[in-house]
Protein backbone atom coordinates (compact mmCIF):
# COMPACT_ATOMS: atom_id res chain seq x y z
CA UNK A 1 0.00 0.00 0.00
CA UNK A 2 1.11 3.46 -0.91
CA UNK A 3 1.72 5.56 2.18
CA UNK A 4 -0.77 8.27 2.02
CA UNK A 5 1.04 12.05 1.42
CA UNK A 6 0.51 14.38 4.86
CA UNK A 7 0.62 17.49 2.20
CA UNK A 8 3.77 19.52 2.92
CA UNK A 9 3.25 22.69 5.28
CA UNK A 10 3.72 26.08 3.81
CA UNK A 11 7.09 27.76 4.71
CA UNK A 12 6.84 29.31 8.46
CA UNK A 13 4.76 32.76 8.36
CA UNK A 14 4.58 34.15 11.49
CA UNK A 15 6.62 32.61 14.04
CA UNK A 16 4.74 33.17 17.51
CA UNK A 17 2.38 35.46 16.24
CA UNK A 18 1.29 32.54 14.71
CA UNK A 19 -1.76 30.54 16.36
CA UNK A 20 0.96 27.53 17.12
CA UNK A 21 1.11 29.82 20.05
CA UNK A 22 -2.37 29.13 20.92
CA UNK A 23 -3.64 27.57 23.63
CA UNK A 24 -3.17 24.44 22.55
CA UNK A 25 1.14 25.14 21.66
CA UNK A 26 1.14 26.26 24.93
CA UNK A 27 -0.73 23.47 26.97
CA UNK A 28 1.65 20.91 25.10
CA UNK A 29 4.73 22.72 25.90
CA UNK A 30 3.60 22.51 29.21
CA UNK A 31 3.18 18.51 29.46
CA UNK A 32 6.09 16.00 30.61
CA UNK A 33 7.70 13.96 27.60
CA UNK A 34 6.28 11.18 28.48
CA UNK A 35 2.69 12.37 28.70
CA UNK A 36 3.05 14.14 25.37
CA UNK A 37 4.02 11.09 23.76
CA UNK A 38 0.48 9.47 25.29
CA UNK A 39 -1.37 12.42 23.39
CA UNK A 40 0.27 13.50 20.22
CA UNK A 41 -1.48 10.99 18.71
CA UNK A 42 -4.74 11.16 20.28
CA UNK A 43 -6.97 12.86 18.54
CA UNK A 44 -9.45 14.06 20.83
CA UNK A 45 -6.63 14.85 23.73
CA UNK A 46 -4.38 16.81 21.26
CA UNK A 47 -5.59 19.75 19.26
CA UNK A 48 -3.06 19.37 17.03
CA UNK A 49 -3.06 15.77 16.86
CA UNK A 50 -6.73 16.20 15.50
CA UNK A 51 -5.88 17.73 12.11
CA UNK A 52 -3.64 14.52 10.93
CA UNK A 53 -5.10 11.50 13.53
CA UNK A 54 -8.36 9.42 12.90
CA UNK A 55 -10.41 7.93 15.63
CA UNK A 56 -13.38 4.82 15.20
CA UNK A 57 -15.89 3.63 17.64
CA UNK A 58 -16.85 0.25 17.72
CA UNK A 59 -20.90 -0.23 18.77
CA UNK A 60 -20.56 -3.18 21.12
CA UNK A 61 -22.13 -1.87 24.30
CA UNK A 62 -26.57 -1.10 23.83
CA UNK A 63 -27.31 -1.53 27.72
CA UNK A 64 -27.27 1.50 30.07
CA UNK A 65 -27.45 1.43 34.14
CA UNK A 66 -28.85 5.36 34.10
CA UNK A 67 -31.15 7.57 32.34
CA UNK A 68 -29.95 10.82 31.19
CA UNK A 69 -32.82 13.50 30.39
CA UNK A 70 -31.15 14.14 27.19
CA UNK A 71 -31.10 10.39 25.73
CA UNK A 72 -33.83 8.40 23.87
CA UNK A 73 -31.83 4.62 24.16
CA UNK A 74 -33.04 4.57 20.48
CA UNK A 75 -30.47 7.30 19.93
CA UNK A 76 -26.72 7.57 20.09
CA UNK A 77 -25.33 7.55 23.41
CA UNK A 78 -25.48 11.68 23.70
CA UNK A 79 -21.95 11.46 25.75
CA UNK A 80 -20.08 11.08 22.75
CA UNK A 81 -22.33 11.49 20.06
CA UNK A 82 -24.93 13.11 18.26
CA UNK A 83 -28.09 11.81 17.36
CA UNK A 84 -29.18 10.04 15.06
CA UNK A 85 -29.38 5.75 15.16
CA UNK A 86 -26.44 3.44 15.39
CA UNK A 87 -26.49 1.49 11.86
CA UNK A 88 -25.16 -1.59 13.52
CA UNK A 89 -24.78 -3.15 16.89
CA UNK A 90 -21.94 -5.59 16.82
CA UNK A 91 -20.57 -8.69 18.69
CA UNK A 92 -16.73 -8.05 20.04
CA UNK A 93 -15.56 -10.30 17.25
CA UNK A 94 -17.27 -8.21 14.90
CA UNK A 95 -16.10 -5.22 16.15
CA UNK A 96 -12.70 -6.58 16.16
CA UNK A 97 -12.55 -7.49 12.34
CA UNK A 98 -13.83 -4.01 11.44
CA UNK A 99 -11.30 -2.13 13.37
CA UNK A 100 -8.58 -4.31 11.90
CA UNK A 101 -10.13 -3.29 8.06
CA UNK A 102 -10.25 0.08 9.46
CA UNK A 103 -6.85 0.43 10.51
CA UNK A 104 -5.49 -1.28 7.35
CA UNK A 105 -7.50 0.61 5.37
CA UNK A 106 -7.11 4.36 7.01
CA UNK A 107 -3.60 4.22 8.56
CA UNK A 108 -4.22 7.36 10.06
CA UNK A 109 -6.83 5.96 12.56
CA UNK A 110 -4.90 5.83 15.71
CA UNK A 111 -7.65 5.30 18.49
CA UNK A 112 -10.16 3.09 19.12
CA UNK A 113 -12.97 3.70 21.28
CA UNK A 114 -15.91 2.22 22.63
CA UNK A 115 -18.93 5.23 23.74
CA UNK A 116 -21.72 3.23 23.32
CA UNK A 117 -24.43 3.42 22.27
CA UNK A 118 -25.25 2.73 25.90
CA UNK A 119 -22.32 2.51 28.39
CA UNK A 120 -19.62 0.49 27.72
CA UNK A 121 -19.42 -0.49 31.78
CA UNK A 122 -22.58 -1.57 32.09
CA UNK A 123 -21.79 -3.95 28.75
CA UNK A 124 -18.41 -5.42 30.78
CA UNK A 125 -18.28 -8.93 28.71
CA UNK A 126 -18.45 -7.10 25.70
CA UNK A 127 -16.36 -4.16 26.46
CA UNK A 128 -13.43 -6.47 27.42
CA UNK A 129 -13.58 -9.10 25.41
CA UNK A 130 -13.38 -6.30 22.16
CA UNK A 131 -10.19 -4.73 24.37
CA UNK A 132 -8.48 -7.81 25.54
CA UNK A 133 -8.67 -9.31 21.29
CA UNK A 134 -7.21 -6.03 20.54
CA UNK A 135 -4.68 -5.80 22.71
CA UNK A 136 -3.17 -8.99 21.44
CA UNK A 137 -4.21 -8.17 17.79
CA UNK A 138 -3.49 -4.49 17.11
CA UNK A 139 -0.90 -3.36 19.42
CA UNK A 140 -0.20 -0.36 18.01
CA UNK A 141 -4.11 1.05 18.24
CA UNK A 142 -4.97 3.22 21.80
CA UNK A 143 -7.88 2.15 23.20
CA UNK A 144 -10.17 4.35 24.73
CA UNK A 145 -13.47 4.48 26.33
CA UNK A 146 -16.19 6.67 27.49
CA UNK A 147 -18.55 5.90 30.67
CA UNK A 148 -21.01 7.48 32.86
CA UNK A 149 -19.11 6.62 35.67
CA UNK A 150 -21.61 4.68 37.65
CA UNK A 151 -19.70 1.15 38.37
CA UNK A 152 -16.20 2.78 36.91
CA UNK A 153 -14.28 2.41 40.25
CA UNK A 154 -15.22 -1.26 39.47
CA UNK A 155 -13.92 -1.91 36.64
CA UNK A 156 -10.35 0.42 36.91
CA UNK A 157 -8.24 -2.12 37.20
CA UNK A 158 -9.51 -4.08 34.39
CA UNK A 159 -9.20 -0.91 32.55
CA UNK A 160 -5.34 -0.93 33.32
CA UNK A 161 -4.89 -4.54 32.93
CA UNK A 162 -5.61 -3.91 28.63
CA UNK A 163 -3.09 -0.58 28.89
CA UNK A 164 -6.31 1.78 28.38
CA UNK A 165 -4.82 4.78 29.14
CA UNK A 166 -7.26 7.23 28.50
CA UNK A 167 -10.74 7.32 30.23
CA UNK A 168 -13.60 9.82 29.31
CA UNK A 169 -16.24 10.51 32.28
CA UNK A 170 -19.34 12.57 31.46
CA UNK A 171 -19.43 14.12 34.74
CA UNK A 172 -22.44 16.70 34.06
CA UNK A 173 -23.06 17.77 38.25
CA UNK A 174 -21.15 17.57 41.75
CA UNK A 175 -24.43 18.73 43.05
CA UNK A 176 -27.01 16.19 43.13
CA UNK A 177 -29.71 18.72 43.37
CA UNK A 178 -28.53 19.79 40.39
CA UNK A 179 -28.52 15.98 39.20
CA UNK A 180 -31.80 15.32 40.27
CA UNK A 181 -32.90 17.53 36.93
CA UNK A 182 -30.35 15.82 34.44
CA UNK A 183 -30.73 12.02 35.76
CA UNK A 184 -34.41 10.51 36.57
CA UNK A 185 -32.89 7.37 37.80
CA UNK A 186 -29.93 4.94 38.08
CA UNK A 187 -29.95 1.40 38.32
CA UNK A 188 -27.90 0.38 41.31
CA UNK A 189 -27.29 -2.75 43.09
CA UNK A 190 -30.35 -4.34 41.41
CA UNK A 191 -32.91 -1.77 41.97
CA UNK A 192 -33.88 1.48 40.38
CA UNK A 193 -33.15 4.90 42.27
CA UNK A 194 -34.75 7.90 41.96
CA UNK A 195 -33.98 11.21 41.72
CA UNK A 196 -31.82 13.01 44.31
CA UNK A 197 -30.51 10.11 45.84
CA UNK A 198 -30.15 8.26 42.44
CA UNK A 199 -27.83 11.55 41.53
CA UNK A 200 -25.92 11.59 45.09
CA UNK A 201 -25.08 8.26 43.77
CA UNK A 202 -24.13 8.66 40.79
CA UNK A 203 -21.66 11.59 41.67
CA UNK A 204 -20.05 9.86 44.51
CA UNK A 205 -19.25 6.85 41.81
CA UNK A 206 -17.80 9.52 39.07
CA UNK A 207 -15.85 11.18 41.56
CA UNK A 208 -14.53 7.58 43.45
CA UNK A 209 -13.77 6.41 39.64
CA UNK A 210 -11.98 9.72 38.52
CA UNK A 211 -9.21 9.39 41.60
CA UNK A 212 -8.72 5.77 41.39
CA UNK A 213 -8.22 6.42 37.55
CA UNK A 214 -5.45 9.37 38.14
CA UNK A 215 -3.80 6.97 41.29
CA UNK A 216 -3.40 4.52 38.60
CA UNK A 217 -1.57 7.56 35.96
CA UNK A 218 -4.48 6.88 33.39
CA UNK A 219 -5.30 9.82 31.55
CA UNK A 220 -8.63 10.83 32.08
CA UNK A 221 -10.99 13.59 30.29
CA UNK A 222 -14.32 15.09 31.68
CA UNK A 223 -17.19 15.49 29.60
CA UNK A 224 -19.73 17.89 30.78
CA UNK A 225 -23.03 18.19 28.63
CA UNK A 226 -24.18 22.31 28.68
CA UNK A 227 -27.77 22.63 29.65
CA UNK A 228 -29.17 26.04 30.08
CA UNK A 229 -30.63 26.98 32.98
CA UNK A 230 -29.79 23.25 34.52
CA UNK A 231 -26.04 23.40 35.17
CA UNK A 232 -24.30 26.29 32.98
CA UNK A 233 -23.75 28.22 36.24
CA UNK A 234 -22.27 24.86 37.98
CA UNK A 235 -20.25 23.86 35.62
CA UNK A 236 -17.11 26.22 36.23
CA UNK A 237 -17.50 24.45 39.89
CA UNK A 238 -17.36 21.12 38.17
CA UNK A 239 -14.30 22.00 36.00
CA UNK A 240 -12.15 23.03 39.19
CA UNK A 241 -13.04 20.01 41.02
CA UNK A 242 -12.36 17.68 38.48
CA UNK A 243 -9.05 19.32 37.38
CA UNK A 244 -8.56 19.16 41.38
CA UNK A 245 -9.06 15.36 41.48
CA UNK A 246 -6.21 15.33 38.10
CA UNK A 247 -8.60 14.90 35.42
CA UNK A 248 -6.31 15.68 32.47
CA UNK A 249 -9.34 18.05 29.89
CA UNK A 250 -12.28 19.40 30.31
CA UNK A 251 -14.88 19.10 27.48
CA UNK A 252 -17.90 21.11 27.42
CA UNK A 253 -20.50 19.88 24.34
CA UNK A 254 -23.51 21.63 23.91
CA UNK A 255 -27.31 20.23 24.71
CA UNK A 256 -28.72 18.69 21.53
CA UNK A 257 -32.41 18.74 22.39
CA UNK A 258 -34.87 18.44 19.62
CA UNK A 259 -38.37 17.31 19.77
CA UNK A 260 -38.43 14.12 17.31
CA UNK A 261 -35.08 12.61 19.49
CA UNK A 262 -38.17 11.63 21.64
CA UNK A 263 -35.97 13.08 24.36
CA UNK A 264 -37.36 14.66 27.91
CA UNK A 265 -35.46 17.80 27.47
CA UNK A 266 -36.19 16.89 23.43
CA UNK A 267 -40.04 17.12 24.23
CA UNK A 268 -40.23 18.91 26.75
CA UNK A 269 -38.51 21.93 24.89
CA UNK A 270 -35.57 22.47 26.63
CA UNK A 271 -33.49 24.87 24.75
CA UNK A 272 -29.34 24.24 23.46
CA UNK A 273 -27.36 26.76 24.25
CA UNK A 274 -25.83 29.22 21.64
CA UNK A 275 -22.32 29.06 20.36
CA UNK A 276 -21.32 32.39 22.52
CA UNK A 277 -22.74 30.92 25.81
CA UNK A 278 -20.94 27.53 24.63
CA UNK A 279 -17.56 29.88 23.98
CA UNK A 280 -18.43 32.21 26.94
CA UNK A 281 -18.79 28.96 29.22
CA UNK A 282 -15.49 27.63 27.97
CA UNK A 283 -13.37 30.49 28.71
CA UNK A 284 -15.25 30.84 31.93
CA UNK A 285 -13.71 26.91 32.81
CA UNK A 286 -10.59 27.46 31.18
CA UNK A 287 -8.97 29.39 33.98
CA UNK A 288 -9.28 26.37 35.97
CA UNK A 289 -8.48 23.68 33.45
CA UNK A 290 -7.42 22.45 29.84
CA UNK A 291 -10.21 22.77 27.73
CA UNK A 292 -11.24 20.64 24.74
CA UNK A 293 -12.64 22.87 22.13
CA UNK A 294 -12.55 20.83 18.72
CA UNK A 295 -15.03 18.00 20.07
CA UNK A 296 -17.37 16.77 17.25
CA UNK A 297 -19.96 14.99 19.23
CA UNK A 298 -19.31 11.94 17.55
CA UNK A 299 -21.59 8.98 16.80
CA UNK A 300 -21.27 5.48 18.53
CA UNK A 301 -20.31 3.82 15.43
CA UNK A 302 -17.89 6.85 13.61
CA UNK A 303 -14.60 6.48 11.64
CA UNK A 304 -12.65 9.00 10.49
CA UNK A 305 -11.22 11.85 11.49
CA UNK A 306 -13.07 14.07 13.65
CA UNK A 307 -15.91 15.80 12.03
CA UNK A 308 -15.75 13.29 9.18
CA UNK A 309 -17.88 9.91 9.09
CA UNK A 310 -16.96 7.07 6.72
CA UNK A 311 -18.79 4.79 8.67
CA UNK A 312 -20.39 3.59 5.10
CA UNK A 313 -17.48 2.43 4.18
CA UNK A 314 -17.45 -0.14 6.67
CA UNK A 315 -20.61 -2.08 7.00
CA UNK A 316 -20.71 -5.70 8.04
CA UNK A 317 -20.88 -6.89 4.84
CA UNK A 318 -18.26 -4.41 3.04
CA UNK A 319 -15.49 -5.95 5.96
CA UNK A 320 -16.47 -9.91 5.18
CA UNK A 321 -15.13 -9.00 1.82
CA UNK A 322 -11.85 -7.33 3.05
CA UNK A 323 -8.36 -9.73 2.78
CA UNK A 324 -6.75 -7.79 6.08
CA UNK A 325 -3.26 -8.04 6.29
CA UNK A 326 -2.57 -6.56 9.69
CA UNK A 327 1.03 -7.19 9.68
CA UNK A 328 2.30 -5.45 6.63
CA UNK A 329 -0.21 -2.72 7.58
CA UNK A 330 1.07 -2.35 10.89
CA UNK A 331 4.46 -1.13 8.95
CA UNK A 332 2.81 1.31 6.82
CA UNK A 333 0.45 3.17 10.14
CA UNK A 334 4.52 3.06 12.08
CA UNK A 335 5.82 4.80 8.84
CA UNK A 336 2.75 7.27 8.69
CA UNK A 337 2.69 7.80 12.20
CA UNK A 338 6.75 8.77 12.43
CA UNK A 339 5.88 11.21 9.10
CA UNK A 340 3.10 13.07 11.56
CA UNK A 341 5.17 13.19 14.36
CA UNK A 342 8.07 14.86 12.76
CA UNK A 343 5.58 17.39 11.06
CA UNK A 344 3.81 18.13 14.41
CA UNK A 345 7.49 18.44 16.23
CA UNK A 346 8.42 20.85 12.71
CA UNK A 347 5.24 22.79 13.70
CA UNK A 348 6.40 23.23 17.23
CA UNK A 349 9.77 24.20 16.65
CA UNK A 350 8.42 26.64 14.24
CA UNK A 351 6.39 28.24 16.29
CA UNK A 352 8.67 28.82 18.78
CA UNK A 353 11.54 30.08 16.11
CA UNK A 354 13.17 33.39 16.79
CA UNK A 355 11.18 36.49 15.12
CA UNK A 356 13.80 37.35 12.25
CA UNK A 357 13.09 33.92 11.29
CA UNK A 358 9.38 34.44 9.88
CA UNK A 359 8.45 36.18 6.71
CA UNK A 360 8.18 39.70 6.11
CA UNK A 361 4.39 40.53 5.55
CA UNK A 362 3.39 39.54 8.70
CA UNK A 363 3.41 42.36 11.10
CA UNK A 364 4.73 40.92 14.57
CA UNK A 365 2.72 41.19 17.71
CA UNK A 366 4.47 39.92 20.95
CA UNK A 367 2.04 38.51 22.98
CA UNK A 368 2.00 40.12 26.67
CA UNK A 369 4.35 43.02 25.77
CA UNK A 370 5.18 45.60 28.67
CA UNK A 371 3.43 45.23 31.73
CA UNK A 372 2.27 49.46 31.09
CA UNK A 373 1.62 49.02 27.46
CA UNK A 374 -1.51 49.35 25.83
CA UNK A 375 -3.72 46.32 24.99
CA UNK A 376 -3.28 45.96 21.13
CA UNK A 377 -6.22 45.43 18.83
CA UNK A 378 -9.37 42.96 19.84
CA UNK A 379 -9.92 39.53 19.19
CA UNK A 380 -11.67 38.64 15.64
CA UNK A 381 -13.67 35.20 15.11
CA UNK A 382 -12.94 33.52 12.02
CA UNK A 383 -14.07 30.85 10.01
CA UNK A 384 -12.25 28.39 8.23
CA UNK A 385 -12.83 25.49 6.07
CA UNK A 386 -10.13 23.46 6.67
CA UNK A 387 -8.53 19.93 5.68
CA UNK A 388 -5.71 18.80 7.52
CA UNK A 389 -4.60 21.86 9.28
CA UNK A 390 -4.66 23.81 6.24
CA UNK A 391 -7.19 26.53 4.46
CA UNK A 392 -8.13 23.65 1.85
CA UNK A 393 -11.63 23.60 1.32
CA UNK A 394 -13.78 25.71 -1.36
CA UNK A 395 -16.78 27.59 0.91
CA UNK A 396 -19.49 25.91 -1.00
CA UNK A 397 -17.71 22.20 -0.62
CA UNK A 398 -17.52 22.78 3.21
CA UNK A 399 -19.18 20.67 6.18
CA UNK A 400 -18.33 22.25 8.78
CA UNK A 401 -15.80 25.38 9.85
CA UNK A 402 -13.39 25.72 12.39
CA UNK A 403 -13.73 29.19 14.38
CA UNK A 404 -10.81 30.02 15.23
CA UNK A 405 -10.16 33.81 17.43
CA UNK A 406 -7.63 36.14 16.58
CA UNK A 407 -5.84 37.88 18.79
CA UNK A 408 -2.41 39.30 20.12
CA UNK A 409 -1.82 36.38 22.08
CA UNK A 410 -2.43 34.25 18.64
CA UNK A 411 -4.88 31.93 16.99
CA UNK A 412 -6.94 29.81 19.09
CA UNK A 413 -9.78 27.33 18.22
CA UNK A 414 -12.71 28.25 19.91
CA UNK A 415 -15.56 25.58 18.07
CA UNK A 416 -16.58 24.64 15.14
CA UNK A 417 -20.07 24.96 12.96
CA UNK A 418 -21.75 22.20 11.09
CA UNK A 419 -22.95 23.12 7.78
CA UNK A 420 -24.67 21.40 4.42
CA UNK A 421 -22.49 21.38 0.91
CA UNK A 422 -24.12 23.05 -1.26
CA UNK A 423 -22.27 23.63 -3.95
CA UNK A 424 -21.95 20.55 -6.38
CA UNK A 425 -19.39 21.67 -8.66
CA UNK A 426 -16.06 24.22 -8.46
CA UNK A 427 -17.93 26.83 -10.42
CA UNK A 428 -21.50 26.54 -9.86
CA UNK A 429 -21.93 28.05 -6.04
CA UNK A 430 -25.04 30.10 -4.68
CA UNK A 431 -27.72 27.97 -6.03
CA UNK A 432 -29.28 26.71 -3.49
CA UNK A 433 -30.35 29.75 -1.26
CA UNK A 434 -31.55 28.43 2.05
CA UNK A 435 -28.69 26.55 2.78
CA UNK A 436 -26.27 29.07 2.19
CA UNK A 437 -28.88 31.73 4.50
CA UNK A 438 -28.03 28.46 7.13
CA UNK A 439 -24.71 28.75 6.93
CA UNK A 440 -24.45 32.30 7.00
CA UNK A 441 -26.78 32.31 10.25
CA UNK A 442 -24.11 29.61 11.47
CA UNK A 443 -21.35 31.90 11.06
CA UNK A 444 -23.30 35.03 12.57
CA UNK A 445 -20.66 36.15 14.65
CA UNK A 446 -17.71 35.54 12.51
CA UNK A 447 -15.85 38.25 10.89
CA UNK A 448 -14.12 36.43 8.46
CA UNK A 449 -14.43 33.28 6.63
CA UNK A 450 -11.45 31.80 4.82
CA UNK A 451 -11.14 29.09 2.52
CA UNK A 452 -9.59 27.86 -0.64
CA UNK A 453 -11.99 28.97 -3.09
CA UNK A 454 -15.47 30.68 -3.20
CA UNK A 455 -18.35 31.60 -5.81
CA UNK A 456 -19.95 35.13 -6.50
CA UNK A 457 -22.69 34.72 -5.04
CA UNK A 458 -22.01 33.40 -1.48
CA UNK A 459 -19.40 35.78 -1.19
CA UNK A 460 -21.77 38.64 -2.19
CA UNK A 461 -24.08 37.00 0.37
CA UNK A 462 -21.25 36.58 2.87
CA UNK A 463 -20.29 40.69 2.62
CA UNK A 464 -24.08 41.62 2.83
CA UNK A 465 -24.00 39.69 6.28
CA UNK A 466 -21.04 41.75 7.54
CA UNK A 467 -18.16 38.46 7.45
CA UNK A 468 -15.35 39.10 4.86
CA UNK A 469 -15.09 36.38 2.71
CA UNK A 470 -11.14 35.46 1.78
CA UNK A 471 -9.68 33.21 -0.45
CA UNK A 472 -5.89 34.61 -0.29
CA UNK A 473 -4.54 31.69 1.62
CA UNK A 474 -5.74 29.01 0.28
CA UNK A 475 -3.50 25.78 1.37
CA UNK A 476 -1.55 27.29 4.07
CA UNK A 477 -1.85 26.66 7.72
CA UNK A 478 -4.77 28.00 9.24
CA UNK A 479 -3.36 29.79 12.52
CA UNK A 480 -0.78 31.10 10.44
CA UNK A 481 -3.61 32.55 7.81
CA UNK A 482 -5.65 33.26 10.70
CA UNK A 483 -3.04 35.73 12.28
CA UNK A 484 -1.73 36.74 8.93
CA UNK A 485 -5.78 38.10 8.15
CA UNK A 486 -6.12 39.10 11.99
CA UNK A 487 -2.66 41.44 11.24
CA UNK A 488 -3.80 42.48 7.91
CA UNK A 489 -7.18 44.37 10.30
CA UNK A 490 -4.73 45.56 12.56
CA UNK A 491 -2.93 47.46 9.77
CA UNK A 492 -5.80 48.42 8.15
CA UNK A 493 -6.84 50.26 12.22
CA UNK A 494 -10.06 47.25 12.18
CA UNK A 495 -9.17 46.57 15.38
CA UNK A 496 -9.05 49.43 18.09
CA UNK A 497 -8.81 48.08 21.15
CA UNK A 498 -12.99 48.87 22.50
CA UNK A 499 -14.08 49.73 18.90
CA UNK A 500 -17.20 46.46 18.50
CA UNK A 501 -17.52 45.23 15.15
CA UNK A 502 -20.32 46.98 12.95
CA UNK A 503 -21.79 43.65 12.79
CA UNK A 504 -22.11 42.98 16.40
CA UNK A 505 -22.92 46.54 17.45
FE1 LIG B 1 -13.97 8.23 21.13
FE2 LIG B 1 -14.26 9.78 23.16
FE3 LIG B 1 -12.14 8.22 23.02
FE4 LIG B 1 -12.37 10.32 21.43
S1 LIG B 1 -14.54 10.64 20.87
S2 LIG B 1 -14.22 7.55 23.21
S3 LIG B 1 -12.17 10.36 23.64
S4 LIG B 1 -11.82 8.26 20.81
FE5 LIG B 1 -13.63 12.86 20.88
FE6 LIG B 1 -15.85 12.31 19.64
FE7 LIG B 1 -15.74 14.42 21.24
FE8 LIG B 1 -15.68 11.98 22.23
S5 LIG B 1 -14.61 14.14 19.37
S6 LIG B 1 -17.35 12.90 21.12
S7 LIG B 1 -14.36 13.69 22.77
FE1 LIG C 1 -27.92 7.62 27.27
FE2 LIG C 1 -25.29 7.60 27.63
FE3 LIG C 1 -26.93 8.75 29.49
FE4 LIG C 1 -26.85 6.09 29.19
S1 LIG C 1 -25.16 7.43 29.89
S2 LIG C 1 -28.71 7.37 29.36
S3 LIG C 1 -26.59 5.87 26.98
S4 LIG C 1 -26.57 9.46 27.39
Amino acid sequence: MDLPVIEPSPPAAAGCSAGSCGSTARQMDALSDAVRARVQDHPCYSEDAHHYFARMHVAVAPACNIQCHYCNRKYDCANESRPGVVSEVLTPDQAVRKTLAVAATIPQMSVLGIAGPGDPLANPARTFETFRQLALKAPDIKLCVSTNGLVLPDYVEELARYNIDHVTITINCVDPAVGARIYPWIFWKNRRVFGHEAAAILIAQQQKGLEMLTARGILVKVNSVLIPGVNDAHLPEVSKIVKAKGAFLHNVMPLIAEAEHGTFYGVMGQRSPQPAELKALQDACAGDMNMMRHCRQCRADAVGLLGEDRGAEFTLDKIEAMEIDYEAAMVVRAELRAQIAAELAEKRARAHAPAAATTPQVIRIQPHVAKSAPPVGRPVLMAVAAKNGLVAVHFGHAREFLVYEASADGARLVGHRKAESYCAGDESCGDAEAVLAATIRALADCEVVLCSRIGFEPWGQLEAAGIQPNGEYAMQAIEEAVMAVWNEMLAAGKLAVGQIAAKRA
